[in-house]
């Protein structure tokens, strides 16, 4: 079953690039409403737990260090569809495979530093949104 949820985060690279409020205009003018939203960072110890399914590719160390080298934005979004619509939103994982007008094309510089994560499944969404968001963080 659709729940109709997925989750977000707007990576180190491109909140330090200035492009928080951007993407975020991006994503709401996409039809995505927002349930949770919350600025942070990520020690190298929750980066990598977060992306433990990954551990044993060879980015896996190059993408805990990236993605604790500085603050976040998580969040978690609801619209129909959720997790194709936003998927498609954020184009390809490498930006130089990105369709025009998707965030990764307009935001991202490389595969690594690639501006979005966004959620492949709903139950990924779930156990995402759960990694950051407590039931009364959520609105
Ligand atoms: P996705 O974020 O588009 O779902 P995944 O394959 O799940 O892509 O990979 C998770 C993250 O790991 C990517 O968003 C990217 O930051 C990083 N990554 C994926 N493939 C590579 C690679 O070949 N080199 C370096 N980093 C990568």
């Amino acid at each position: 079953m659709s729940t109709n949820r997925t989750f977000t985060m707007i990576k180190p690279d491109a909140v330090a690039n200035g492009h928080i409020g951007a993407i975020i205009n991006d994503i709401t003018a996409a039809g995505f409403k927002i349930i949770a939203l919350k600025y942070t960072k990520l020690t190298a110890e929750t980066a990598g737990a977060f992306y433990e399914v990954h551990k044993e590719r060879p980015f896996y160390a190059d993408l805990v260090s990236f993605m604790s080298s500085g603050p976040i934005v998580a969040a978690i979004l609801e619209k129909d569809n959720a997790i194709e619509d936003f998927r498609k939103l954020i184009g390809a994982t490498d930006p130089a495979k990105a369709d025009a007008g998707t965030i990764r094309q307009k935001y991202a510089k490389s595969i690594d530093a690639n501006a979005v994560h966004g959620s492949d499944s709903d139950e990924n969404a779930e156990i995402e949104g759960n990694f950051f968001f407590t039931a009364a963080e959520r609105f």
